[in-house]
């Protein structure tokens, strides 16, 4: 595919996603649809975050707005347009949201043979001051011929179907794995379509960067704290790695993919067990980042194995280019 040939000749996700289901004899146009209504949901929020600043000064964001009626928040608002997108596609059964304590279950009539799981806001603590934050979500595949339970989706991230996420940045970008490979899109506005921008993309082998948030090291474990430590103070001879931590999940991993090194967000002595859920957030990332040739690790194993026992559980991870994260892995392993 010539940058040329991309001018005249637009490869749409819809498109590009149509070329690859195509191969699948089997394949009705199900999945398609599903992640049709998924960037709707996306196309959505980018709207909205990017008129946000401009609602607040006009008045619309505050406590109430024009009608009188209370102002939803952003990430209240984007849950429920995604509900709503999803369901009304007919090809789900059950959705899990970062917003919601319980699963919903879709009811018979609407009901496909999807489950998504998804974060419909991530890093909205970063909203007020313009920067970046995402969508997040993850899409497993159940057999027919069984009412859905919970055990559909308390599955290890590597029966997923699919993953990806959409960031809410400079641009809007969409980064989607159906499972061959990781492949980027970018919103062209004035057409109202994502279009591909980043094809086949593959994580650098090694990295330059480093990306945790610090602040946390009086409560690490020996492991993270050694790996950090052999990032600013490398035993060989090679060069300090840079520290990037933008405190939203989608950006810091973005950058990770496109750039190399390693993302953290470790278990510390406040919280065992990290602070990112696994269905909704680790999972999706994990995904993505083995799809490009990278590794993710949750301190004990690989992470895509793991299998949740709760909806909303939260993992240690450790994710990035193959040999930053093998160091992490050997780090680890000399600690057991
Ligand atoms: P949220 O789901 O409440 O928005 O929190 C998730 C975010 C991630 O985007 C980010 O990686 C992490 O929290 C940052 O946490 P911290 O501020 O502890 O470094
Ligand atoms: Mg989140």
């Amino acid at each position: 595919y010539s940058v040329d040939a991309h001018r005249t000749d637009l490869m749409t996700i819809t498109r590009f996603v149509l070329n690859e289901q195509s191969k699948h004899p089997e394949s009705r146009g199900d999945f398609t649809i599903l992640l049709s209504h998924i960037v709707l949901g996306c196309k959505f929020v980018c709207s909205a975050v990017n008129k946000a600043g401009l609602a607040k000064l006009i008045g619309l964001a505050g406590e109430t707005n024009v009608q009188g009626e209370e102002q939803k928040k952003l990430d209240v608002l984007s849950n429920e347009v995604f509900i709503k997108a999803l369901i009304s596609s007919g090809r789900t059964r059950i959705l899990v949201s970062e917003e919601d304590e319980e699963a919903i279950f879709v009811e018979p009539s609407k009901r496909g043979k999807y489950c998504v799981v998804f974060d419909p806001l991530d890093g909205s603590s970063n909203i007020d001051c313009g920067v970046s934050i995402g969508t997040i979500f993850g899409i497993y595949m159940v057999k027919d011929g069984h009412e859905p339970t919970i055990e559909d989706v308390l599955q290890p991230g590597k029966n997923m179907v699919a993953a990806g996420y959409c960031m809410y940045g400079s641009s809007c970008t969409l980064v989607l794995s159906t499972g061959t490979g990781v492949n980027g899109f970018t919103l062209d506005p004035s057409l109202g379509e994502f279009i591909l921008t980043h094809p086949d993309i593959k994580i650098p082998k090694k990295g330059k960067i480093y990306s945790v948030n610090e602040g946390n090291a009086k409560n690490w474990d020996a492991p993270t704290a050694s790996y950090v430590e052999q990032c600013k103070f490398p035993k060989d001879s090679s060069p300090p790695k840079s520290l990037r931590y933008i405190g939203s999940m989608v950006a810091d991993v973005h950058r990770t993919l496109l750039y190399g090194g390693s993302f953290l967000y470790p278990a510390d002595k406040k919280s065992p067990n990290g602070k990112l859920r696994v269905l909704y957030e680790v999972f999706p990332m994990s995904f993505l980042m083995e799809q490009a040739g990278g590794q993710a690790f949750t301190g004990k194993q690989r992470a895509l194995d793991l299998v949740p026992t709760k909806l909303h559980e939260r993992s240690p991870i450790f994710l990035g280019s193959y040999d930053d994260i093998g160091e992490i892995k050997a780090l680890y392993a000399a600690e057991s």
